[in-house]
């Protein structure tokens, strides 16, 4: 996987470069990272990226010729290794993010994240390169590079060889529909409150079924829509409803 990243501002992807698993997983030459800076490709003497929106209004509007220019040199490095690029912008207008795009995307060989600044870019620009738009949800930011950063981190933790047992094990149980069990760990008496009896007693058969209770019970309670999807099997439904 190759993620080119086009942004003002590529010292915010330091953030998940030198730190945890995708920090790990570059170390490991799962992924390569190239960031690419429009203002190094605008050609006036002030190295400008942006300009007033036609039509009037507040703020300024991101010009399309850097972005274009810094496609091309995106596009003339990948042709190299024959690979074309899949480009990606970041806005509220999108398609929501949600397991299946990340699972998608991480079968591509290279993703160019496009982060947005200002108000916006030109239309122009968006139209003639933009293969998908997506929104992490319907709220605003200041850019597209924490949108960027969070399709990045999702598709690094798809890749092979990213994540050991347990991180896959947390992983996994969010794909297969549920919300995670909660969790407790040191002391066993915390300021007053104890760990759930079960979860001390050793009995694993007994554990992984308080577990499961637990996660059809949060499910059911903050994100009945996933349990709608998902279906339940009768053991599951009697399980959620204490039958069992
Ligand atoms: C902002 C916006 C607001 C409402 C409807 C559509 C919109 N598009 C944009 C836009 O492209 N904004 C640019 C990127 C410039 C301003 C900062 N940007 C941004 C992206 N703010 N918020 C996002 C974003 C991206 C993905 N998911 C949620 C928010």
């Amino acid at each position: 996987m190759r993620f080119d990243v086009v942004t003002l501002f590529p010292g915010l992807f330091d953030a998940l470069l030198d730190f945890g698993i995708s920090g790990r997983a570059l170390d490991r030459g799962l992924f390569r990272f190239k960031a690419w800076n429009p203002r190094d490709f605008a050609t006036d003497n002030y190295r400008t990226v942006d300009d007033r929106p036609y039509g009037g209004g507040p703020g300024m509007v991101m010009l399309a010729e850097p972005l274009d220019a810094a496609m091309d040199a995106i596009e003339a490095e990948l042709q190299q290794d024959n690979i074309e690029a899949h480009v990606i912008y970041f806005t509220p207008r999108g398609r929501a993010l949600d397991h299946a795009k990340v699972v998608e995307l991480a079968k591509r060989p290279q993703l160019t994240l496009i982060a947005g600044r200002y108000e916006g870019v030109d239309e122009r620009f968006l139209q003639r390169r933009v293969h998908e738009e997506i929104s992490l949800g319907d709220f605003v930011l200041s850019g597209g590079e924490i949108p960027a950063l969070a399709v990045m981190d999702a598709v690094i933790r798809q890749l092979p060889g990213s994540l050991n047992n347990a991180e896959s094990a947390l992983q996994e149980s969010f794909v297969d529909g549920l919300l995670d069990a909660p969790c407790y760990t040191r002391p066993e008496v915390y300021r007053g409150e104890t760990v759930p009896d079960v979860l001390m007693s050793g009995n694993h058969k007994a554990i992984e079924r308080w577990r499961l209770q637990q996660r059809l019970k949060l499910t059911a309670k903050r994100r009945p829509d996933l349990l709608d999807k998902r279906g339940m099997s009768r053991a599951e439904k009697d399980l959620l409803d204490g039958k069992d």
